[in-house]
């Protein structure tokens, strides 16, 4: 890892990020330059570069971003080693593959700030062709199933989330493949958060996707996410959790 040391406040005229945002990066420098360019202020990037061949760790650093290396493939992977990288008291996430504008990742990250929530989760507004329909499908289903299981208004699992950093760390959390999202919800529903749902758009992605686009990939997904659901009953415990407030609780 080679993050540099967090300015001090009275010492450096940068402030220290308010979020940091976790860009997990698998072959993403066409999408990087133009999502890097749209972080709002308060919110620092870090890449993790998940053994990228195509350049894209340079392009990340030489557009401000903070580049962590995970060389373990897989979603989660990438995504937890970005959350151990992270310092900031919020931590976002978001893909780094164009299709979520990170000018809209104040919406996801401001409940967190505010005390309101404890895990937002942004809910996917596709534009036309962004989101194969196998793949919206397989989502509506577990979306139901979660519902079902924690009694939360939850409608997308979707990749923009934010949570306090220590509290994420404390969740344990163990996939590292793209079960990740799935055991972050189910662990922080099983921990009676309050868990907020936003809305966010969704278009299509630049360049070919890893995941959902494929079948190959909405396979492993699928089978990651059964898996994690048949063990569930291990660490939901909806009897102990206490009552929230939340909007989706
Ligand atoms: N599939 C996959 N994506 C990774 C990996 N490491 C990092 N990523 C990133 O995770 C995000 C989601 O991948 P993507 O191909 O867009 O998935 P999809 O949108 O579900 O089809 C992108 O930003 C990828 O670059 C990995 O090992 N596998
Ligand atoms: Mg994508």
């Amino acid at each position: 890892m080679n993050l540099p040391a967090s300015p001090s406040p009275d010492r450096g005229p940068v402030p220290p990020a308010l979020v940091d945002v976790v860009l997990p990066c698998l072959d993403e420098a066409a999408a990087l330059p133009g999502l890097l360019a749209r972080m709002p202020s308060g919110h620092r990037a870090i890449v993790v570069d998940n053994g990228s061949t195509d350049g894209s760790a340079d392009v990340a650093r030489a557009h401000g971003a903070v580049v962590v290396h995970e060389d373990r493939r897989g979603y989660g992977a990438a995504a937890h080693a970005g959350l151990l990288a992270a310092t900031a008291d919020v931590v976002a996430f978001c893909d780094a593959d164009g299709s979520f504008d990170p000018a809209e990742l104040p919406r996801v990250t401001a409940p967190v700030l505010g005390g309101e929530a404890d895990l937002v989760l942004g809910r996917r507004r596709p534009a036309r062709g962004s989101w194969p329909a196998h793949a919206r499908l397989a989502n509506a289903v577990l979306a139901a199933e979660l519902r079902r299981r924690t009694g939360r208004q939850v409608h997308d699992l979707g990749p923009m989330r934010a949570a306090r950093r220590d509290a994420l760390l404390g969740l344990a959390l163990a996939d590292r493949r793209s079960g990740y999202p799935l055991e972050v919800f189910l662990r922080a529903a099983a921990a009676g958060w309050r868990i907020d749902e936003v809305d966010v758009a969704y278009r299509p992605r630049v360049g070919r996707s890893k995941v959902t686009g494929t079948v190959r990939g909405t396979i492993t997904a699928v089978r990651d996410m059964s898996r994690l659901l048949a063990t569930q009953a291990s660490y939901v415990q909806p009897s102990t959790a206490p009552a929230t407030d939340g909007v989706a609780a």
